[in-house]
């Protein structure tokens, strides 16, 4: 099988409820880079990155112009195999995790099309029947979150992620995790995340003015010696989220004794092929994954629920089916949570068709 052309979109999606996040970080309408790679088959591959804005080091309008550079790579080459083809990608440019994570998942769709197999079949099989969802709460008014987890919690889910430090202000915060704590009684995983919004005095004071209840904290601030710093003062258990991206970054994290848990996303990662690495060795150093991206729609989605299905239940927290947070769907058949739980694709290579309609014009086509 041979890559004979790619082509791209741009589509906007729009969040539900507008993402409020710490620093500024907002997500309202962002812009999805959507991959299909044809091969000389007749099949086709497809693959989606929806990078935040000023959330990672990777923009929307980076893709093209990354994939576009890349094409006399990836123009010709047999896409069985995405490890073999991705270690040439990496030669030819490095960096540019993002935009390398969308041609990852595309791969790996034509790999499980040609194998007849669904994805997670190819990254090591079925180890779990379905996976805990968690869901992640804007950061809003705290009445107003607390609503969201009781209405989140009616609905069989069990983890919550609770946004903080979009005011600034740390006695808000303290409220958030409070009131969110309450309707969903004890039992339940509740964590406070920052996205490094936060200085290490405010989350300290946070922390320990909430140290009577059951909370986790997530990635308070920007760098990990910080983030050490707040876990062993307020002895709360810790998520680090954008301090890993890499073997290096995640066993750096591990050794600093504060990640009890990790966030692991395709497009930090590169896309399915490095981040399975990570993922084995997270289970190696005992850490519960939260498998993930971080934006997104159905093939996203897709792609991060067969590493999330590969994995064995003891290292996995939960995962999270972004396509629940915006609109439009790309994919009618994407899956969708059920319970608070969810299942992936069985259809083979990623098991989504995506929409024409909903896609557009493709902006790019290169042959
Ligand atoms: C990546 N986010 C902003 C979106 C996901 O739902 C989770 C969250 C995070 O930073 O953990
Ligand atoms: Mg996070």
């Amino acid at each position: 099988m041979k890559i004979i052309r790619i082509a791209a979109w741009e589509v906007p999606l729009t969040s539900h409820d507008t993402y409020y996040m710490a620093d500024g970080k907002t997500c309202d309408t962002t812009t999805s880079v959507v991959l299909r790679l044809d091969t000389d088959t007749g099949l086709s591959g497809w693959g989606e990155v929806c990078p935040i804005p000023h959330y990672l080091p990777a923009y929307a309008k980076g893709v093209i112009p990354a994939i576009t550079e890349l094409a006399p790579v990836l123009i010709g080459a047999d896409p069985v195999g995405p490890e073999t083809v991705m270690e040439q990608v990496n030669r030819f440019l490095q960096g540019h995790a993002y935009a390398k994570s969308a041609l990852d998942t595309a791969l790996w769709d034509l790999t499980g099309q040609a194998a007849g197999l669904p994805v997670h079949r190819l990254l090591g099989g079925r180890q779990v029947k379905d996976m805990a969802l968690y869901h992640s709460i804007t950061c809003v008014a705290p009445d107003e979150m607390a609503r969201m987890a009781q209405d989140a919690y009616d609905k069989g889910m069990r983890q919550f992620q609770v946004k903080l430090g979009a005011d600034g202000d740390w006695q808000t915060d303290v409220e958030r995790l409070a009131k969110v704590r309450e309707p969903v009684g004890p039992g339940p995983l509740v964590y406070g995340d920052w996205n490094c919004g936060s200085d290490a005095l405010n989350a300290i004071r946070v922390g320990r003015a909430v140290a009577h209840l059951d909370v986790m904290l997530e990635q308070p601030c920007a760098t990990l010696e910080e983030c050490a710093h707040v876990q062993r003062v307020t002895g709360l258990p810790m998520k680090i989220d954008e301090n890993a991206y890499d073997v290096a970054s995640v066993i750096a994290a591990h050794q600093a004794g504060c990640m009890q848990a990790v966030a692991l996303k395709l497009s930090k990662m590169s896309g399915l092929s490095a981040m399975r690495q990570i993922r084995d060795v997270c289970l190696t150093l005992g850490t519960q994954m939260c498998i993930e991206d971080t934006w997104g729609s159905d093939i996203t989605t897709a792609a991060l629920l067969h590493l999330a299905a590969s994995t064995p239940a003891r290292g996995i927290m939960n995962t999270c089916d972004l396509s629940h947070y915006v609109g439009p769907r790309l994919a009618p058949d994407g899956p969708v949570r059920e319970n608070g739980r969810i299942t992936p694709p069985e259809g083979p290579g990623l098991g989504v068709t995506p929409d024409a309609d909903a896609l557009g014009q493709p902006v790019t086509i290169i042959d």
